[in-house]
């Protein structure tokens, strides 16, 4: 039996030969998350990426919101359409997505009222929402305008006040591989943020009030 210097050998060759092994495909396209819930598909790889099928897995996703690949015509099937699960797969020969471009997908997670695109509903969102307070504005959820009819008004902070402290858990898999989800820094909610903001809206309304009289 001479199995001793086996021991401090193997893991480091087996976690070496799975790197050298995922390396090159393992994070080939990843999701982008955006303002309002919005996400685009979208790959770094040298050459691009032909995207064969994708799923995104998690709860409160956005059915109405997601501008799935089949919507947008291209040959695709949605294989799963539901709250918990969006995917689609290829009917042809899958899609070209070229290095460095990103591939809308519409809103499919519901945090609408996430300005940062962090994944989640916190004070920093509000604190957008109430600098653009009354303002009119063309680019939508990222400064405020959660229902997208160009002003930011007390039905935007109503829309934020029904989410705030949502947290989106999710996964992500395309062409079979788990991907990677980019631009979501992690940020700890402050545990006043939630009475800090209903005393801001207060103080919102009541400068609005004043200014009505
Ligand atoms: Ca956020
Ligand atoms: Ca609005």
């Amino acid at each position: 039996m001479f199995i001793a210097p086996l021991h401090p050998i193997t893991p480091r060759l087996l976690i070496t030969s799975l790197l050298l092994l995922s390396a090159p495909s393992l994070h080939a396209v990843s999701l982008v998350l955006g303002p309002g819930g919005a996400a685009s598909l979208y790959t770094d790889a040298a050459g691009g990426e032909t995207l064969f099928s994708y799923s995104i897995s998690g709860s409160n996703l956005s059915v109405a919101g997601w501008n799935s690949l089949s919507e947008q015509g291209y040959a695709f099937n949605q294989s799963q359409a539901n709250s918990s699960q969006l995917a689609e797969i290829k009917t042809d020969n899958g899609l070209y997505i070229s290095q460095g471009s990103y591939l809308s997908i519409g809103t499919p997670f519901g945090v609408i009222a996430d300005t940062n695109g962090d994944g989640s509903v916190t004070f920093s969102d509000f604190l957008v929402l109430s600098e653009n307070f009354e303002t009119q504005t063309e680019q939508g959820a990222a400064l405020g305008d959660f229902n997208g009819n160009g002003l930011v008004d007390f039905s935007d902070f109503e829309l934020l006040s029904g989410q705030f402290g949502l947290e989106l858990e999710y996964n992500f898999i395309a062409n079979s591989v788990a991907g990677k989800i980019i631009d979501r820094p992690s940020e700890v909610p402050v545990p006043a943020a939630a009475w800090l903001f209903g005393s801001a809206i207060i103080g919102v309304v009541g400068v609005k009030r004043k200014r009505a009289n």
